[in-house]
């Protein structure tokens, strides 16, 4: 596949006017090395000549310059640091500022211009009359919640993502239901969850939490990590693929931004305090691509502010997918559309009685289930908005129609 217009960049931060713009790396990795690479995520079209990219330098750790000046007058909590670029090594690649369209949008190379979201591919493509200008390439994959302010539907957290770190702490005890909701947000972005179980030096034994929520979250990697003592670090670096792009989600304190640090081998994100409380404060404000360089290439990371609310807009099959363990119960109910409510031969029923399925999970399953249902009614329901509102124009236009041409006239 190639693309019409080249080079790529990747969006790296997008304020209400503009988004700022970094040269795409390549993966560095050998197409067929990849191909049997044992990650199961998502294979990204690396529109990367693969002679072209033996010839293109190992890219280096292209460290972003934080926050623009002045957005951080602008900014209610300014950043502790301003990350300063490395005193040696190779040039940093230019970063490039594009001003967005009038609603925030940009132009993509197919169909209608797009509010871009962080990670997004773009591609040059110069006119005679706007040397600037650049399009949106289409996403091969996109982390979604619902929106926090109901305006719109949902809201994309990041584009073209291959795994997401669900990130949760030890201490304060971790919450076993956000990390479902989270691995669910995964899956259902294509994406293959890795569950980050931080700050590890604050607790004796991280062992049994483990087990938790690998039971949890089946088939997902569940690592303990400390970024205080460097536990588990290596480790979780020894699982990103170079050219993939990781997202970094989580509660705010859970440690994400020092996470990213850890990974990077520098301080490409500010990180704060954790009040006294227990709850975080905000200290990472925005969402950011940042690079991280692995032995044999780079990958992209993409830190988050801490999430409050996770509302899911997922499909009932990635809820199945983080609940694909009770899914497998409920096949063997004795009705194929038993709601596990007091059916006779129920097992989901019989499972929760006899104790090996707990309720907990069980609640869980269901207030996804509710969510996903919810969210499928009310993407129908946008639909058919959209498409009554078509259809008025449709109306108003032939009305228009009919008027000029006196057609309409008896
Ligand atoms: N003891 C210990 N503290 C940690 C560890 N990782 C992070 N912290 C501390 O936790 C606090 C919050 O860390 P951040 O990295 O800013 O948390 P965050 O998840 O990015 O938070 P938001 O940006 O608000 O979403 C800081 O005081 C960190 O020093 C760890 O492994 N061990
Ligand atoms: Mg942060
Ligand atoms: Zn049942």
């Amino acid at each position: 596949m190639s693309d019409p217009v080249s080079p790529r960049w990747r969006v790296a931060r997008v304020d209400r006017t503009r988004v700022v713009l970094v040269p795409d790396l390549p993966d560095g990795v050998d197409p067929a090395e990849r191909a049997a690479s044992p990650e199961p995520g998502p294979d990204l079209p690396d529109g990367v000549d693969p002679a072209e990219r033996a010839a293109s330098p190992e890219p280096g750790p292209d460290l972003p310059d934080g926050v623009d000046p002045a957005e951080r007058a602008a900014s209610p909590e300014p950043g502790p640091t301003t990350p300063a670029s490395p005193a040696s090594g190779p040039a940093a690649p230019a970063r490039r500022t594009v001003a967005l369209r009038p609603g925030g949008v940009l132009g993509a190379v197919v169909g209608e211009p797009q509010a871009p979201a962080v990670g997004d591919r773009v591609v040059e493509a110069p006119t005679a009359t706007d040397a600037e200008r650049v399009l949106l390439a289409p996403r091969t994959s996109e982390l979604v919640r619902d929106s926090a302010d109901r305006s719109a539907s949902f809201q994309v957290l990041a584009a073209n993502v291959d795994v997401v770190l669900v990130v949760e702490h030890l201490d304060p005890e971790p919450k076993i239901g956000r990390l479902e909701r989270l691995g669910t947000l995964a899956w259902n972005a294509g994406a293959t969850p890795l569950a980050v179980l931080t700050k590890a030096d604050l607790v004796t034994d991280a062992t049994d939490w483990v087990a938790d929520v690998e039971a949890a979250l089946p088939g997902v990697t569940v690592l303990p990590v400390s970024a205080t003592t460097g536990e588990g670090v290596d480790a979780l670096r020894d699982l990103l693929e170079p050219g993939t792009t990781v997202v970094v989600v989580g509660p705010s304190g859970a440690g994400k931004s020092t996470l990213v640090n850890a990974l990077a081998g520098a301080e490409v994100m500010a990180t704060g305090e954790r009040r006294g409380d227990g709850k975080g404060r905000h200290t990472t404000t925005h969402r950011e691509l940042v690079p991280l360089p692995l032995p044999r290439g780079a990958a992209w990371l993409v830190d988050t502010p801490g999430l409050r609310t996770i509302g899911l807009v997922a499909s009932e099959d990635s809820v199945a997918s983080t609940f694909s363990d009770v899914a497998a119960i409920a096949e063997r109910c004795r009705f194929g559309d038993c709601a596990h409510d007091g059916e006779p031969g129920c097992a989901v029923q019989a499972a929760l009685a006899d104790g090996s399925l707990p309720q907990r999970r069980y609640d869980s399953w269901q207030t996804q289930l509710r969510e996903a249902r919810y969210a499928a009614r009310r993407n129908d329901a946008r639909l058919a908005a959209q498409e009554s509102a078509q259809w008025r124009r449709r109306t108003m236009q032939m009305r228009e129609y009919l008027k000029v041409s006196g057609k309409g006239r008896h």
